[in-house]
């Protein structure tokens, strides 16, 4: 039996940050007068910094030079910050816990592959971190999903091959990352968005050791 890496992306996965970055992003859009709804947000999981904002501002159709764009990115990112200021482990979605202590009994590789730069202080916060022997995220790489560096990056951490890799993904982007990497993709979320992952489970209360047990041989 080779060995398997279980990889989690965080934002939307681990913690329901994506509500947060959905908040900060729909401040931003207000004051620049564009109209921004939660089914645009979908387009935006998964996706860097960066990228999101040039997909809100062609929403509006706003040029911007590179000095407001920075002061944009920043003015986001200090006040998704301020809500994640309290974050303890009542963030983390229902059922991640146990399915990380579920592949630690059971000797399993875990790690982390996250497009977020915030990535760090979540897992401390959140006191999950010893979990993770790799954690890859935004600072690490140059791709951003629906390429698959994050995760191709952190198989290779731990020395597994991306056939024997399982990745659970909030985003399209993510799954679709996992999908060309041809690695194993579990979808967490909602069927009709997620539809192209191999399996999807609406959070992980819904999977049990058994389907997990499947996964490891
Ligand atoms: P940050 P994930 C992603 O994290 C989020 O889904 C996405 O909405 C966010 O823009 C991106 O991280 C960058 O995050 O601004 O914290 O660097 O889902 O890949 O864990
Ligand atoms: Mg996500």
């Amino acid at each position: 039996m080779s060995k398997k890496v279980f990889i989690f992306d965080l934002d939307g996965v681990i913690v329901d940050t994506a509500k947060y970055h959905f908040l900060a992003w729909q401040k931003l859009a207000q004051e620049l007068g564009i109209e921004f709804t939660p089914e645009h947000n979908e387009e935006l999981k998964g996706v860097s910094r960066v990228r999101s904002l040039d997909i809100i501002l062609n929403l509006g159709n706003i040029q911007a030079t590179q000095e407001e764009k920075d002061k944009w990115l920043k003015d986001k990112n200090e006040l998704y910050l301020s809500y994640l200021v309290d974050m303890d482990q009542s963030e983390l979605l229902p059922g991640v816990v146990a399915v990380l202590k579920f592949l630690k009994a059971n000797n399993q590789l875990i790690a982390l592959g996250s497009a977020s730069k915030n990535a760090r202080p979540i897992l401390e916060k959140t006191n999950i971190i010893h979990y993770f022997d790799a954690i890859v995220d935004g600072n690490d790489v140059s791709n951003a999903k629906p390429d698959p560096e994050v995760f191709l990056r952190a198989c290779q951490l731990v020395g597994v091959a991306p056939e024997d890799s399982i990745v659970f993904e909030d985003s399209v982007a993510g799954i679709q990352a996992a999908n060309t990497a041809k690695m194993k993709s579990i979808g967490i979320g909602e069927k009709e968005i997620l539809h192209e992952a191999e399996y999807i489970f609406s959070d992980f209360t819904m999977i049990n050791e058994q389907f997990i047990k499947s996964l490891m041989n």
